[in-house]
């Protein structure tokens, strides 16, 4: 397989890097085969072995990976943005200048790949007959890397024939280094097309396309083009009783519960769910004036402390179906070794806790270590064909038309179950105010409420001020505007989450259908457009009146609280915020009654 554009720049990588051996990958069958007995027998730096085969009949193709026990989670600290601007790069983002990222990244790269072998990967994000198509290559000297690119893009012919025909692609470069964590940096350079990640193997820095090039690249690409937007959501079809479909996309914050909506089970007899991607959607303005969504990944890269067949069983069905040309991967869970079989908290009643357990990092694991056995931030990496609720659309080059937009994160407090926004500005407003507590998926305190914009504060490749007036500019440009709605399943009741979540939030969604059909009429407040009680399919819930309550209510005194905090982060942004979000504070702290 070759490329002349392709290989001219390989060529000046390979003289740069100096790899003792290129191997293209075509993401194969038979090469994913050799490169998994390459990666098994694989001594890192001549330490410790990667990766392990797994009992196969319990889940199909599987292998356990395990990480430097340093380099497990997405480092935002560590990831810039380069321009010479660097307002457009933004307050949001780590910047860098190109003179700054030059001498930061040369010394790391001039021969890191010594003695290794540089795997050139090109792939496709996006379907490759979409108007999104990008192609892309990544280098890179981890197998477990170029393996999982096989898993969660398209790789192979596609990307070739779209680069003869384009005439350029996108540039991933990665490499392992010595996984210094003082010299790791995830570098992104919009202007030209280029990411380099060096020093880190974990997912979200160093399988390019899905963080780097789907969302910092393609959200700068988009605001550049003007006519389509990168953002970190799933997206589902909702199936009513009657056959009626919707289609929904959803941004969370990372590892809060995002792939469980997307793969939810409905709890409502009747109500079909299916799902077309659980972490990227790349939206866009369409000819009917409708905003249309599709997934450009090819895999789900998901948490798996929690996942179970209680929590989310179209993923433990996904996990345990065979049928694809791909592996599952999983990384930093524990392992059970009596049964060959990955473990992880929660994945109980599935499989209970074994006799003994092997922990993330390879040792013998005791409940009185007081630690979990598989790291917060395990995951799997699984090939989005293995689910069985995949949507067909999920292969309609034209994507999907969106009904609603939904916005969440935890928050224990102050935030009611669903709310649905006045009008689009209030929705655009309200997302760009999200809080949501700290998760594990990126290194730093857990738990702590941070402001999360539309849950892309780590993931915009430019000023977050600007993006706010694009999606503002947006809204004008649609003739058939979204609904947008805002959940949040975490609210706690003396410590204990009053909601029960998973299936059951079907009940929510539910309720978007009908406001969205105008079947529901909903209760305005101050924040938004709640249901009445009477309107939540709640039957069959062990849920009381209060608890309902609680659940929908909009707490005056946690709201000021909520608003300085608001007012405070925007202040970072100064005179570049939209004079929308002005009148939309004035106009939140008037319903309140605050004085303004
Ligand atoms: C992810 C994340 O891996 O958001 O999807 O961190
Ligand atoms: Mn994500």
């Amino acid at each position: 397989m070759c490329a002349d554009l392709i290989e001219r720049w390989v060529d000046s990588l390979s003289s740069e890097l100096r790899p003792s051996r290129v191997t293209w990958v075509d993401g194969g069958r038979e090469q994913i085969q050799e490169l998994l007995r390459v990666a098994l027998d694989e001594n890192f730096f001549g330490e410790r072995k990667t990766l392990y085969e797994l009992r196969q009949s319990y889940f199909p193709d599987a292998f356990l990976h395990r990480s430097h026990p340093d380099d497990v989670a997405r480092t935002e600290n560590r990831t810039f943005i380069v321009h010479n601007n660097p307002k457009v790069v933004g307050p949001n983002n780590n910047w860098m200048s190109p003179d700054q990222a030059r001498s930061a990244l040369e010394p790391i790269l001039r021969g890191a790949m010594k003695n290794r072998t540089m795997y050139v990967i090109p792939f496709v994000m996006g379907h490759p007959d979409s108007v999104f198509a990008q192609p892309c290559v990544q280098i890179t000297d981890s197998v477990y890397v170029a393996i999982s690119m096989c898993i969660m893009t398209r790789v192979g012919e596609d990307a070739i024939r779209l680069i003869r025909g384009n005439g350029g692609f996108i540039k991933g470069i990665h490499t392992l280094g010595e996984l210094d964590k003082q010299k790791k940096y995830i570098v992104h350079f919009p202007e030209e097309d280029t990411v380099i990640s060096v020093n880190s193997g974990y997912g979200g820095n160093a399988l390019l396309g899905k963080k780097c090039i789907s969302l910092r690249l393609a959200s700068y690409k988009g605001w550049n083009d003007r006519w389509w937007l990168a953002e970190h959501m799933l997206i589902i079809e909702v199936e009513t009783p009657e056959g009626e479909k919707f289609y929904f996309t959803a941004a969370f914050p990372s590892a809060s519960g995002k792939t469980n909506l997307a793969l939810i089970e409905s709890a409502l007899p009747g109500w079909k769910v299916r799902t077309l991607g659980d972490d990227i959607a790349w939206l866009y303005i369409s000819d009917d004036g409708r905003l249309y969504a599709m997934n450009p990944e090819a895999g789900f890269f998901g948490v798996a402390p929690g996942t179970s067949s209680k929590t989310n069983p179209n993923m433990m069905r996904t996990l345990r179906n065979s049928g694809s040309d791909f592996p599952t991967l999983f990384t930093n869970t524990a392992l059970d070794p009596e049964n060959q079989i990955p473990w992880w908290e929660g994945l109980d009643p599935d499989i209970p806790l074994p006799k003994t357990l092997i922990d993330w990092m390879g040792n013998i694991w005791s409940p009185d270590t007081g630690k979990p056995a598989a790291h917060p931030n395990s995951r799997f990496t699984v090939s989005i064909r293995r689910c069985p609720i995949l949507s067909p659309e999920y292969d309609n080059p034209r994507g999907v038309p969106i009904s609603g937009i939904i916005f969440g994160g935890r928050r224990s407090d102050t935030i009611p179950l669903v709310f649905e926004t006045f009008d689009w500005e209030h929705g655009v407003f309200t997302a760009a105010s999200m809080g949501a507590e700290t998760t594990a998926a990126a290194e730093g305190e857990i738990g702590r409420v941070r402001r999360d914009p539309f849950s892309m504060l780590p993931f915009l490749g430019y000023n977050m001020a600007f993006y706010f007036r694009y999606w503002l500019d947006i809204g004008k440009r649609l003739k058939h505007r979204p609904k947008i709605f805002f959940v949040n399943w975490f609210r706690k009741d003396g410590g204990r989450f009053i909601w029960p979540g998973f299936g059951e939030n079907m009940r929510v969604i539910k309720w978007m259908v009908e406001r969205i059909n105008g079947k529901a009429k909903g209760v305005e407040t101050e924040v938004g457009i709640l249901p009445d009680p009477s309107e939540l399919d709640i039957g069959g819930l062990e849920l009381s009146k209060k608890e309902i309550l609680k659940l929908l209510s909009v707490d005056k005194k946690e709201w000021e609280k909520e608003i300085k905090e608001i007012e405070s982060f925007f202040s970072l942004f100064g005179d570049d915020l939209p004079g929308e979000f002005s009148r939309q504070i004035i106009n939140l702290k008037k319903r309140f009654g605050i004085k303004v």
